[in-house]
């Protein structure tokens, strides 16, 4: 694929993820959705990024703000929003909800809602394909308020000592909820902690999305190729509160109007016309097939049908005769 081809996908993927999530913010209003609802508009140049260095073959593993991860893993827009409206035709059948979407035959191991209870168990999918000398690599994304979470130590510990192949993503957007960074971290940089455990790595900003990609994949390299792990910071940012019920009253205009001008959407827009030189039409009829995409999805989402109480004990235990290798 030429560069403009590779950006270009990039963009719909980011554009996809936004317009979805705005969807579904509207929906929420409506009262079509329950539960908790966390968005990452602002942060996608992270997910899609970081999925693109990696094969359709790797794993990935997320917190509950993941809507963008599971459709950088290949997962459509209309397994998202039934399942955020609670359909059986959604990701999880409709038994999840937005925190916990998962794909076991596209790697996808959730969306999680415990904050770093993911991590070790990331970190047990890496030492599996170590063990069965299968050469996959695990993705782990993470935020910054899991840093200071003890299930984070473990996992990191056991990743350093076997040299497992796993690249751990802190998504750090500078908030765990309402708490700003220097009311939880006392060492700011997240990756100085690399060096605890015998891990390599990187920070730096998530503005764009090529950068992230080309970076994080030298880090899923190193661990397909050498087995070393690498912690990676990406410094990025949420446009909204954190969840439906957070206004986010406590940061000022002028830090998100800050941030704004580094969002990654029109970042990537403006290069494709600039360095790229793709017109105001071709990128106007992406942008409307993603709309058409979007509006699509929710209609599929509102006609399908809810999940039912029965349904409940299903897939509550997975079948012995299944071979796990099968996932
Ligand atoms: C173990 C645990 N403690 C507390 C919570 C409540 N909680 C949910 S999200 C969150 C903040 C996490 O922030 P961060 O890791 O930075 O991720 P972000 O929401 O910014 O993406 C907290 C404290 C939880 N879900 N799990
Ligand atoms: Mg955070």
């Amino acid at each position: 694929m030429d560069q403009s081809a590779e950006l270009l996908d990039l963009y719909r993927q980011m554009l996809t993820i936004r317009r979805l999530e705005e969807a579904a913010a509207k929906a929420y209003a409506q009262g079509k959705i329950g539960g908790f609802l966390h968005l990452g508009i602002g942060q996608e140049s992270v997910c899609v990024g970081a999925i693109a260095a990696a094969r359709p073959t790797d794993y990935v593993v997320a917190t509950y703000r993941e809507h963008g991860h599971y459709l950088a893993k290949g997962g459509t827009a209309k397994e998202v929003l039934a399942e955020l409206y609670g359909r059986a035709t959604g990701a999880s059948r409709g038994l999840g909800g937005s925190m916990h979407l998962f794909s076991a035959e596209r790697r996808f191991l959730g969306g999680y809602g415990i904050v770093g209870g993911h991590i070790p168990l990331a970190t047990g999918a890496a030492f599996a394909s170590k063990y069965r000398q299968e050469d996959d690599v695990t993705l782990c994304f993470f935020g910054d308020g899991s840093v200071p979470q003890g299930a984070l130590h473990e996992g990191f510990s056991l990743a350093g000592l076997w040299k497992l192949p796993i690249v751990f993503i802190c998504e750090n957007n500078q908030y765990s909820m309402g708490t700003p960074l220097y009311r939880t971290l006392a060492v700011a940089d997240v990756t100085e902690r690399a060096a605890g455990y015998g891990m390599a790595r990187d920070r730096f900003r998530g503005d764009d999305v090529l950068e992230v990609k080309q970076r994080i994949g030298v880090a899923i390299e190193r661990a397909r190729k050498e087995h070393q792990p690498t912690l990676v910071e990406v410094l990025t940012y949420r446009f909204r509160g954190h969840s439906m019920s957070d206004p986010a009253t406590y940061r000022s205009k002028q830090e998100v109007e800050e941030w704004r001008q580094r969002d990654p959407v029109p970042l990537l827009r403006q290069r494709l016309q600039r360095e790229f030189h793709l017109t105001e039409e071709q990128l106007f009829s992406l942008e409307a097939a993603v709309k058409a995409e979007v509006q699509e999805a929710v209609q599929f989402a509102e006609n399908s049908p809810p999940a039912t109480t029965e349904s409940v004990w299903s897939y509550v235990y997975s079948d012995p005769t299944m071979d796990p290798r099968s996932l």
